[in-house]
């Protein structure tokens, strides 16, 4: 059920401690770690600590929580010192999302490109 923690979710289980993550901010609603794989010089993910499975199912059963989620991508970029940076919610395969825990790519310090591939 959305929002109830996910057996076989690999970012519930981060959540919980059970799988390990380098994590850089914690706040009652959400956790931040660094992105095993990173595509730029940070590369953080943010995501609920409750399970959604995308941005749209986090935004429409727990908005006040989307918020924070958006609000921590900013402290990141802060904590980060990155004048520039992309948020990104892969959302669907097509798009590249493999993981189905909404979470938030916080890209930045190197250029980006537009459109992105
Ligand atoms: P995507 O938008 O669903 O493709 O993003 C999932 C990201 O989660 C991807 O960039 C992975 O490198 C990253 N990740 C991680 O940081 N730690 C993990 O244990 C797993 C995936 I699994």
């Amino acid at each position: 059920m959305a929002g109830e923690p996910q057996d076989d979710c690999l970012f519930c289980k981060i959540v919980a401690g059970r799988i390990p993550a380098t994590i850089v901010r914690e706040s009652d609603t959400t956790v931040a770690f660094r992105d095993i794989n990173p595509k730029a010089p940070t590369h953080v993910l943010v995501i609920p600590k409750a399970h959604y499975a995308n941005a749209a199912e986090l935004a429409a059963g727990a908005p006040d929580v989307a918020a924070d989620v958006l609000r921590e991508t900013q402290a990141v970029a802060d904590d980060e010192e990155l004048d520039s940076y992309r948020i990104v919610f892969n959302t669907g395969s097509g798009a590249g999302q493999t993981v189905w825990h909404a979470h938030a790519h916080v890209l930045g310090g190197r250029g980006l490109e537009w459109p992105p591939g």
